[in-house]
């Protein structure tokens, strides 16, 4: 079974755990995990990947678990000597474990690998038993324009303001101009099933969508999309996907984000959409809307949780 998977940070690493999980139990799986490389940000001189690291930490069990972003155990020796020098951003914490990480990628990416080099590279060092890809080799930004008139960077936004200050729009500079990293593209075109992970549709998955080729590429699949509801009961599990969603103009619903993709037959993204039992009201807008819904508990509670979620996911797909 050859799965595609396109996801961001958290959400995006709760859901590979079980797409791991769920395919182990067949024979010669495969798993891509296409990441969100748009809240990819220079700082202190190193090149931070924070959905990319999410998931390469959360398959190698060595993520905090409890912050949702870096190494379980870190320090923060380095970091306080970088506040000292004023360098870096003061509301912004880079943990000593993950300064290794960004160490590394920044040596090899000056050393002349490309982005998707680099990820393979740190996907060597533990048996991670999912292939990542960046979705472009192309320095994506995420710049938030707030209705003020400011234009702050993504991680200012999100992680200084924590979304507090009301968005107008996200624009991603540098992506009209990317294309899909080597593999994406051959990936999808390959792929048995294409799933959208519960991730924040605006910030993780929009920025995947907005690579040139790529929406043109899961057009072309032969593979069934099958989409996974960020949103249960009408909220977002955790974060400040909502704020994204109002900026774009689209409800915090299970139906809504479900129509923002759009379905396949119409020039959209998908062919099925898993909504929550708490949103089984939400599967007859679905339906109409041209998607097949399938109503499964969505929590990714446990990684049993998130396999059994895959697992309702690929019935979906028929796979
Ligand atoms: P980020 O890059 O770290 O912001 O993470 P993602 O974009 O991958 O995912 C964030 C989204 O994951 C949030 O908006 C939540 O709605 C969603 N999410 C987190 N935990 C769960 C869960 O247990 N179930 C579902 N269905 N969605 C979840
Ligand atoms: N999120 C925070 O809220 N505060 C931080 O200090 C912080 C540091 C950080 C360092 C490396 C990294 O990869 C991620 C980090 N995050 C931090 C998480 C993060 O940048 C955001 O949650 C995501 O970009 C939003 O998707
Ligand atoms: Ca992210």
């Amino acid at each position: 079974t050859r799965v595609v998977v396109l996801a961001g940070g958290v959400g995006g690493a709760k859901f590979t755990l079980g797409v791991r999980e769920a395919l182990a139990r067949r024979g010669a799986p495969e798993a891509t995990v296409v990441v969100n490389t748009g809240d990819d940000l220079w700082l202190s001189g190193v090149r931070l990947q924070p959905d990319i690291d999410s998931i390469l930490y959360a398959l190698a069990g060595v993520n905090d678990t409890q912050r949702g972003w870096g190494r379980q155990g870190d320090t923060e020796r380095v970091n306080e000597e970088l506040q000292a020098w004023g360098a870096g951003w003061p509301w912004f914490t880079l943990g000593d474990l993950d300064l290794g990480t960004h160490l590394a990628r920044t040596g090899w990416l000056r050393d002349g690998a490309t982005p998707t080099q680099v990820v393979e590279r740190l996907s060597a060092r533990w048996p991670l038993g999912v292939r990542m890809l960046p979705m472009t080799d192309a320095e994506v930004d995420t710049r938030v324009l707030l209705e003020d008139g400011r234009d702050l960077h993504f991680q200012e936004w999100w992680t200084r303001y924590r979304a507090t200050l009301a968005p107008s729009r996200f624009d991603n500079p540098g992506v009209a101009s990317a294309v899909p990293a080597p593999g994406v593209a051959e990936a999808i075109a390959a792929a048995d099933v294409v799933l959208i992970a519960p991730s924040n549709p605006v910030v993780s998955i929009g920025p995947i969508l907005r690579v040139p080729g790529v929406r043109e590429a899961l057009a072309a699949a032969s593979a069934p999309v099958v989409g996974v509801s960020p949103i249960i009961g009408g909220r977002v599990v955790r974060g400040m996907a909502d704020v994204c969603l109002a900026a774009i103009g689209v409800e915090t619903s299970a139906a809504a984000v479900a129509a923002h993709y759009g379905a396949r037959a119409t020039g959209g993204l998908l062919d099925a959409w898993l909504v929550a039992t708490e949103d089984a009201d939400a599967a007859a807008a679905v339906e109409a809307a041209g998607i097949r819904p399938v109503v499964s508990p969505l929590w990714m509670s446990d990684v049993a949780a998130s396999a059994a979620i895959v697992a309702s996911a690929l019935e979906a797909a028929g796979v």
